[in-house]
């Protein structure tokens, strides 16, 4: 069973620190974990809410070890793998380039692994509204992802994993992954169409991504995409941060639904998922807040536990989005 925590690690029992697959560490951190530097990610968006926890941390069942395959450092407890990749890209030869390469180099692991089933990507995108040769960086991120996908015959369209992608201001390209020895059920959104599928005035080449992936071992566990205001493929409700949320909260409430008929009964639901929103300004952080703990409860684990982050968002018009990991009842 994967466990996904919001804390300092100072405050990380020591049975659990075994059993960490990996940290992502946001905001100016300034104490260094106590975890192997291979696991730790930092990402430099900011927390919105300083009160929080400042890390995310992945936990396995069993202790974690730490293994170098095909040049990737992944830690593994044999059913699960977490593991990231950082590329520069003037290195790589621009977005596009470090994007094919990443992929491959995560595939390669994948490949040499126990865990060869991608369940969820998290894409940290610098600069990723600004456009470039005249399009814009993400449609250039986009191109190059899915050609990866393509290249190593990994599903590109059905049956992709679950993703973000995010903006940074950080120098280099950062994707960090969960996999898993057993292959997920991959969960779409009927009320939208799927990302895969948008037309091509979104670019190119399309999204590589489900709205959610549903992994179905011993107690099963949903990652759903990042997601947002978005109908069919249209963005809704343009400079109304409060309406985004609740849009957003009607497609997360329609994967949550999904997942549960799949497992045959209401194992999980919306107040005890763990989340991250991503907030485009700052300033639109109490607006948002309060919708989301209209939508979860205000006293609600989830709510205590969320963790609201400064992030740029894939379409310029987006003002927020919101991730969510939960583990079925
Ligand atoms: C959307 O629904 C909003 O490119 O990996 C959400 C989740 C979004 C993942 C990705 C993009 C991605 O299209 C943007």
């Amino acid at each position: 069973m994967l466990r996904r925590l919001f804390a300092h690690s100072a405050h990380l029992e020591r049975a659990d620190a075994a059993c960490v697959l990996g940290t992502v560490c946001f905001g100016a951190v300034t104490e260094r974990s106590q975890q192997d530097p291979r696991l730790e990610l930092r990402i430099p968006l900011d927390l919105l809410d300083n009160e929080r926890p400042c890390a995310d941390f992945w936990l396995g069942a069993a202790p974690a070890r730490v293994e170098r395959i095909a040049g990737v450092d992944v830690a593994t407890d044999g059913e699960l793998l977490f593991g990231w990749v950082q590329i520069d890209e003037r290195a790589a030869g621009g977005l596009r380039e470090a994007a094919r390469q990443a992929y491959a180099a995560i595939f390669g692991a994948l490949d040499g692994s126990q865990c060869v089933h991608p369940l969820r990507f998290w894409n940290y995108v610098p600069r990723i509204n600004q456009p470039q040769d005249g399009l814009e960086r993400y449609r250039h991120f986009n191109i190059g992802r899915q050609e990866a996908f393509l290249a190593a015959q990994r599903a590109a369209f059905a049956g992709a994993p679950a993703a973000c992608a995010i903006g940074t201001e950080a120098d280099k390209l950062a994707i960090s992954f969960l996999a898993a020895k057993d292959a997920p059920t991959s969960i779409e959104n009927p009320r939208q169409i799927s990302a895969y599928h948008y037309p091509s005035e979104y670019g190119p080449r399309t999204p590589t991504f489900s709205r959610a992936t549903l992994a179905r071992k011993s107690r099963p566990t949903l990652f759903i995409s990042g997601t947002a205001s978005i109908v069919g493929h249209s963005s809704l409700h343009p400079g109304d941060p409060t309406a985004q949320t609740a849009e957003t909260f009607v497609n997360l409430r329609t994967l949550v639904e999904s997942a549960n008929t799949k497992l045959a009964r209401s194992a999980l639901a919306l107040e005890r998922l763990v989340y991250t929103v991503y907030v485009r300004h700052a300033a639109d952080l109490a607006l948002i807040r309060k919708q989301f703990a209209l939508e979860v409860g205000e006293h609600s684990a989830a709510a205590l536990n969320a963790t609201f982050l400064r992030g740029d968002i894939c379409r310029a018009e987006l003002l927020v989005e919101i991730e969510a990991t939960g583990t079925a009842a």
